[in-house]
């Protein structure tokens, strides 16, 4: 049984993983780098330990550190929370050959999940639907241009340790093509020492919709229905939201089977997301699945009740998942915007800094998951998210109008952030309608004066 969980992350996800191992009586380890003394994860754990300098490369992402942090507290699991080490298939290996149990799927499942084209691949061969492409990776330009030519323009070239947006070039043409696959190429060597891409037809202006599952190690898996994650800039997902506007219940069941059936594939164990694509007429492709904790899983919490981290703790002690297909119910719908340090009036440049008065909102309906309070320093090394307001109701129309208020009283003084931004959007008749796709968000800059956001 599991006693006692090192937390290898920080921010909000560090604080939301505390909390889930308090109310299942578990004790906690914090590990932090020398930049996140302050932080609120240290200060709510029931142990911290020093893992580094500011840098991740430097803490958060030191495998040997955390295991080290892991056998000295002797603790039995270690949660990775999303990014850093979470999809790391050698660092679930090292846990498991160090007898520490890894709350995430086995390794195997995250390495075949982890080369897009294997996924791919996998769902391919699982009777899924993929965006018509290559049959795995292109080896040679001449191979390269024969495929982009029989698929059709446009066409997506994708590198296959990507993910999330990461190494993608879009080409319309043969002349374009020789152009953009070199840049994909060199872009994703560099980025991940791996330059194998695939490629796929581009489909322009699809609503990008995920499909959260659990799977229990007895190889039962569930959905909890899916989130819209569609409005995004730069594959930074903005605003996610539970039940989707566009889906139809017909549609809904036959993308949580395909999104079941994938996970089957790769005996899929803990917490994961399929991700689609949605076409104008409704047409679904499989794209990627992602073997983490997502930064939107609140959204699917309120929705359905479930406390998905304590999911993923209880999985991993070998629970049998207590519930049934036919027991999951979207009972609400939820709204989460990111808050994020960033000046969206000045093409959304980090803002760092002192906060100064910070005051969450609050009321029925209304969650923050947020490790900021007044008077904390955000740190320049990572990610700007400083929190997620997540307002649910018993309708979208309801989840709205909860989300511009909530937004309305959210104080956060000292430093720029997308508040402004979010309630902008949710004044806007396209997101109202929800007509929002993936093209939305440059659609919504355009039309709109940054002064707005300031
Ligand atoms: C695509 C696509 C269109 N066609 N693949 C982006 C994140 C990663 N998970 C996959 N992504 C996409 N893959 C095909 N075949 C569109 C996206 C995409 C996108 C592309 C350009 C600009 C914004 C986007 C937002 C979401 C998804």
């Amino acid at each position: 049984m599991i006693q006692k969980v090192l937390i290898a992350n920080r921010g909000e996800i560090a604080l939301r993983i505390v909390r889930a191992c308090r109310e299942l009586g578990i004790k906690t380890l914090a590990v932090y780098s020398e930049a996140d003394v302050q932080s609120l994860h240290v200060q709510l754990a029931d142990e911290a330990i020093c893992i580094g300098g500011p840098k991740s490369a430097d803490s958060y992402l030191r495998a040997d550190r955390i295991i080290s942090a892991a056998e000295i507290a002797d603790v039995d699991a270690i949660h990775p929370g999303y990014g850093f080490l979470s999809e790391n298939a050698k660092f679930a290996e090292q846990c498991e050959s160090c007898n520490i149990k890894f709350i995430g799927p086995k390794s195997k499942s995250i390495k075949m999940m982890g080369d897009k084209a294997v996924a791919r691949e996998t769902a391919r061969k699982a009777g899924v639907p993929v965006v018509p492409g290559s049959d795995g990776i292109v080896e040679t330009e001449k191979d390269a241009l024969k495929t982009a030519r029989s698929i059709g323009y446009p066409v997506i070239i994708k590198a296959v340790a990507g993910g999330g947006g990461r190494g993608m070039r879009i080409a319309h043409n043969d002349v374009s093509f020789a152009k953009e696959y070199h840049i994909a190429r060199g872009e994703a060597e560099k980025a991940f020492g791996n330059g194998s891409v695939y490629i796929e037809r581009y489909v322009e202006s699809p609503r990008h919709i995920e499909f959260q599952l659990l799977g229990d190690s007895h190889g039962k898996i569930v959905h909890l229905g899916e989130r819209d994650c569609s409005v995004q800039r730069r594959h930074q997902k903005l605003i996610e939201e539970s039940p989707s506007p566009f889906l139809t219940a017909d549609l809904r069941k036959k993308m949580g089977k395909a999104a079941i059936r994938v996970a089957e594939a790769v005996e899929y164990e803990n917490a994961g997301t399929v991700e689609f694509l949605v076409d104008p007429k409704g047409h679904f492709f499989f794209i990627e699945a992602n073997t983490r904790i997502q930064v939107e899983h609140p959204v699917t919490e309120e929705v359905t009740g479930i406390d998905i981290v304590k999911e993923q703790i209880r999985i991993a002690n070998g629970e049998e998942l207590d519930f049934d297909q036919g027991d999951v119910k979207q009972e609400k719908h939820a709204i989460e915007c990111r808050i994020n340090a960033e000046d969206p009036a000045r093409n959304f440049a980090p803002s760092p800094g002192t906060i100064g008065l910070y005051y969450p909102p609050g009321g029925l309906g209304v969650r923050v998951d947020s490790h900021a309070y007044s008077g904390y320093t955000i740190p320049p090394f990572y990610d700007s998210m400083i929190g997620k307001l997540i307002c649910s109701g018993p309708t979208r129309k309801v989840a709205l109008e909860r989300t511009y208020r909530a937004l309305s009283e959210y104080l956060i003084r000292g430093i720029k952030t997308t508040i402004p931004l979010h309630k902008a959007i949710m004044a806007d008749p396209v997101f109202i309608e929800g007509k929002a796709t993936t093209a939305y968000m440059e659609e919504f800059m355009s039309r709109t004066t940054p002064d707005l956001f300031s």
